[in-house]
């Protein structure tokens, strides 16, 4: 059992992964995690390489999504184009037809379930929104129109394109211990919270610098770079394992253990001079305004 990141047309890495994952495909399934496609060298051969195959599956992506966009709509191709499309320029009409009905059958979801239900892992390409339970997330349907035009929050969008959790993570990981940055964090806080209603969830999407996975609550990002010069990443969530190939042919990562996951939310909690600087910040605001309230009143 595999979840890979986002291959991007990276066919060659992508097989060298299978290999050194030891993927057999006669009992092994495997999920993408979506952006199979744009940037890499061989998007059409990655993208048929899932196109029916027994125990392949994979998600939606942005990518994918641009793709099914882009015959619908000139501005949407446009921006295809601009994000790693051009490759699409060399197919035939019948042929873009096809991939297209193919990528319109794509999930924005999927679960895996291990021991009946006793350990559930969630998969996504991008994100989910903060709060939002899994089961309810499940229920989301890929929002025609929803992936380049619309920024909303919708859940259609997150699931494709968000990068407030992975943000929100990284900021955590930055901010020094200053009062500011304690109030920061309380507002960073709700968007870091474990997704309820799974022991993990494994994202794509936002590529981590260091090409190392990362993990926050239950939340694993494998997006390791593999068309920006990084890695490419495989995980399996049951053994709780992962690999990795580089670009050069001789690198390759694993297996190695996954980061530590944890899928208990928790409240913020001050430190102790945190907390201080907070009741202290409070006080001047009471004296400032508790007078003028004051003379209100
Ligand atoms: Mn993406």
């Amino acid at each position: 059992m595999l979840v890979v990141g986002d291959i991007h047309g990276e066919y060659e890495m992508f097989m060298r992964l299978l290999k050194v994952a030891e993927y057999d495909e006669a009992y092994d399934t495997i999920y993408s995690l979506g952006d199979v496609i744009d940037r890499g060298p061989e998007s059409l051969r990655t993208l048929e390489w899932f196109a029916g195959r027994r125990g392949a599956y994979m998600l939606l992506g942005n990518h994918e999504a641009m793709m099914m966009q882009a015959g619908e709509d000139f501005d949407a191709s446009r921006v295809w184009s601009r994000n790693g499309g051009g490759w699409s320029h060399c197919l035939g009409a019948r042929e873009k037809f096809l991939y297209t009905c193919m990528l319109r059958t794509l999930p924005l979801t999927a679960e895996i379930s291990y021991d009946t239900g006793a350990w559930r892992v969630g998969l996504v390409h991008a994100d989910v929104p903060s709060g939002l339970p899994w089961k309810k997330m499940q229920g989301v349907q890929t929002g025609f129109g929803d992936a380049v035009t619309d920024w909303s929050d919708s859940a259609s969008t997150v699931a494709i394109w968000g990068r407030r959790r992975f943000k929100a993570d990284l900021a955590m990981r930055k901010l020094p211990r200053d009062q500011l940055a304690a109030e920061v964090k309380m507002r960073i806080w709700p968007h870091i919270q474990p997704v309820r209603g799974l022991d993990v969830l494994i994202c794509g999407h936002t590529v981590i610098d260091d090409f190392v996975p990362r993990g926050r609550g239950n939340v694993l990002w494998i997006e390791t770079g593999a068309a920006y010069g990084g890695r490419l990443t495989a995980v399996d969530p049951l053994k709780k394992v992962y690999w990795q190939v580089g670009r050069a042919n001789d690198r390759v990562w694993g297996p190695l253990p996954l980061p530590h996951l944890d899928p208990v939310s928790r409240a913020y909690r001050l430190s102790r001079p945190e907390k201080a600087q907070m009741q202290a910040a409070e006080a001047e605001r009471r004296e400032k305004f508790g007078s003028l309230l004051g003379a209100l009143i």
